[in-house]
């Protein structure tokens, strides 16, 4: 491990599709943003050091990738995260209802129970808003989430997003003081790389067995069609 690095943390990007998961992981570690950005297949995970309060840590952000479609994001997913961005689109409400479900995913397979959540508007640029500011204010304080509105295309929010949730984590010290012991007791960063390594390609060969399954239900829900049309 870096000597100068206090602590790596590993941070999960969840929320519907569609509303700018991928685009703010991309406009948070690449300053990038692609307009076209395409549905990926499989999950990936980033890697950033940042310095909050003085305190560098180094994130793994894990980016969800496509499965939230099929709604099969797998435990390993959550396993041993400390913090979770929760985001929704300001211009699609349906995306903000659905938050109660992805809280409760987060409960059903989290390790943690005091993982650092951070709701995210995101698409404040769009001018066809649908939730209003104080609507995501008010849920983020009801299920005690931090909160900002964002927009990954400006840059508006992105930032503060993530740097608050990590200094949030490095305030909760029992969330990653353990681990970085282990580590330094070890030595065997590569260890846990090789382990987050291993449940990535644990997850995309899932997934990948995932979107064959569905395809293989819309085969066969096609051919019913077809044959009943035949027979009538
Ligand atoms: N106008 C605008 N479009 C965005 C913003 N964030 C993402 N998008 C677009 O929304 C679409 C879906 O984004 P993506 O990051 O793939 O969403 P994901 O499915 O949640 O990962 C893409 O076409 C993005 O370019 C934003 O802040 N503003
Ligand atoms: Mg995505």
């Amino acid at each position: 491990m870096d000597e100068d690095v206090l602590t790596t943390l590993k941070i999960l990007i969840i929320g519907e599709s569609g509303v700018g998961k991928s685009s703010l992981l991309l406009r948070f570690t690449d300053d990038t943003f692609d307009p076209e950005l395409a549905a990926t297949i499989g999950v990936d995970f980033k890697v950033k050091t940042i310095s909050v309060d003085g305190n560098k840590a180094k994130l793994a952000i894990w980016d969800t990738a496509g499965q939230e479609r099929f709604r099969t994001l797998t435990p390993s997913y959550y396993r041993g995260a400390q913090g979770v961005i929760l985001v929704y689109d300001v211009t699609r409400r349906d995306t903000f209802v659905k938050l109660d479900n992805w809280l409760n995913e987060l409960e059903t397979y989290c390790t943690r129970n005091d993982i650092v959540k951070m709701l995210v508007g995101n698409k404040i640029d769009k001018e066809n808003r649908e939730v209003d500011r104080n609507e995501g204010l008010k849920f983020a304080r009801k299920h005690s989430m931090l909160f900002i509105e964002a927009s990954a295309k400006t840059c508006d929010g992105v930032q503060c997003a993530f740097e608050e949730l990590v200094e949030k984590i490095i305030q909760t010290p029992g969330l990653w003081e353990s681990e970085s012991q282990n580590r330094a007791h070890c030595g065997c960063e590569d260890l846990s790389r090789l382990l987050c390594a291993a449940t990535c390609s644990e997850i995309k060969l899932l997934s990948q067995t995932q979107n064959l399954i569905s395809v293989w239900k819309n085969t066969i829900a096609m051919s019913i069609h077809l044959n009943l049309l035949y027979q009538s």
